[in-house]
């Protein structure tokens, strides 16, 4: 099957309201999309495997120097249909195609459906590829807990894993390249008139959780002077952010906040609101972050609040492989353009060769259910993976 119709066969699972899609690490949805998983690659003949992290790797051949291909089926709350699915379909679609064809590789390929990889649950982005590449410390990743106050580890268990085996994996070992094809978040190939792009890098950004906090008190009963609203000092937090990155020609966002205790005639006593800032230097990502920290400390003095900032998931910045991508640009006569998204491949790239094919997005938005790529470009996003299959396996 090619991927357009591998994507429909996931139209069902983890749709919203909105005709987008909430599929969360672990949750309902995404258990059926790693059996959905299963199923299609052991129809292929690949052996699935998933590794202490729940990663699913689905193996053509076995042994050192293989290329893994793939991506991750996890999505943001209320996504788009492609963010994710949209590589793991290709890479099944073009192991497929090759082996209809009768093709056989010189060298193992792996098809991988990292877990974890929006950091939707627990808050730390790429959590499978960090846990499996030892970029994060398992007991803290296994100690994190999601809204319901459950941690992974408890998670994990409860869907049968023993999360006594996650950690640093030992199949990564045996891979030699990783080839993510993925939809593009942003919009540059439309203007520039191509349908598949290959990445150059990928910005640093982070994501930081803000706690502001006054004193609750009664809508009606206080007198507006008389008021220690940290509600205040997160709004002049929040048009601060919005200033800063703007001036910096950089990229702050906050979407996620939580008002405590959230009554409609009571001041709120605590606001915790998360950053997520993203900057084309290691610099200034630090500069915007640190600019706006020192923002909401000048608020909280002016308000009477206080407000504690700690940074909960940082990602550096990734240079993917030269040779590898200057190979596949030239494969492919594709553009190359960086990318302020992060990715699985941005954590493997610490260890192996890795690279990255985008596939047009006609208005580039992404995490929304607008998300899109006309059904010709997925094709031609195929045929670009299978083109660089054949050249590295
Ligand atoms: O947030 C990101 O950049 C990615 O979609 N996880
Ligand atoms: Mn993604
Ligand atoms: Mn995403």
């Amino acid at each position: 099957m090619g991927a357009n119709e591998l994507l429909a066969e996931l139209a069902g699972i983890g749709s919203t309201p909105s005709g987008g899609y909430s599929r969360l690490a672990w949750d309902p949805a995404t258990m059926q999309l790693r059996e959905w998983f299963v199923g299609q690659a052991s129809a292929l003949g690949l052996e699935v495997t998933e590794d202490g992290n729940g990663n699913q790797v689905a193996w053509w051949g076995h042994g050192p120097d293989a290329l893994l291909v793939g991506s991750h089926l996890d999505s943001v709350p209320d996504g788009g249909p492609l963010d994710g699915p949209l590589g793991v379909t290709s890479a099944l679609a073009a192991v497929g195609q090759l082996k209809a064809e009768g093709w056989q590789p010189t060298r193992p390929i792996a098809v991988a459906n990292f877990t974890d990889e929006e950091g939707a649950r627990f808050g730390v982005a790429c959590l499978g590829s960090r846990l499996a590449t030892g970029a994060i410390a398992t007991d803290h990743a296994l100690g994190l807990k999601d809204a319901a106050g459950d941690t992974l580890a408890e998670v994990m268990a409860a869907r049968g894993r023993d999360p006594r085996r996650a950690g640093p994996s030992a199949w990564l070992a045996d891979v030699k390249y990783y080839v993510e094809l993925h939809v593009e978040q942003g919009r540059w190939l439309a203007p520039h008139h191509a349908p598949v792009g290959v990445a150059s890098a990928i910005w640093p950004h982070g994501r930081w959780r803000l706690d502001f906090c006054g004193q609750g008190n009664h809508a009606g009963a206080t007198a507006m002077v008389d008021r220690y609203d940290p509600m205040l000092t997160y709004a002049a937090t929040v048009l601060a952010a919005r200033e800063l990155a703007l001036d910096s020609g950089h990229r702050a966002t906050i979407g996620r906040v939580q008002v405590e205790p959230g009554s409609t005639n009571s001041i709120p006593s605590r606001v915790t609101a998360w950053l997520d800032a993203r900057a084309e230097s290691g610099p200034g990502l630090e500069n915007l972050v640190a600019g706006l920290i020192e923002r909401a400390q000048v608020a909280a003095r002016d308000d009477g609040t206080t407000v504690e900032v700690r940074a909960e998931s940082i990602t550096g910045a990734v240079d993917f492989d030269p040779e590898l991508r200057h190979r596949l640009a030239a494969l492919l006569d594709a553009p190359v353009l960086p990318t302020g998204a992060g990715h699985d491949a941005g954590i493997l790239a610490a260890k192996l060769p890795t690279a990255m094919l985008f596939v047009r997005n006609p208005t580039g938005i992404s995490h929304a259910p607008q998300e899109s790529a006309s059904t010709d470009d997925i094709d031609a996003g195929v045929d670009a993976l299978v083109r660089v299959v054949r050249e590295l396996a």
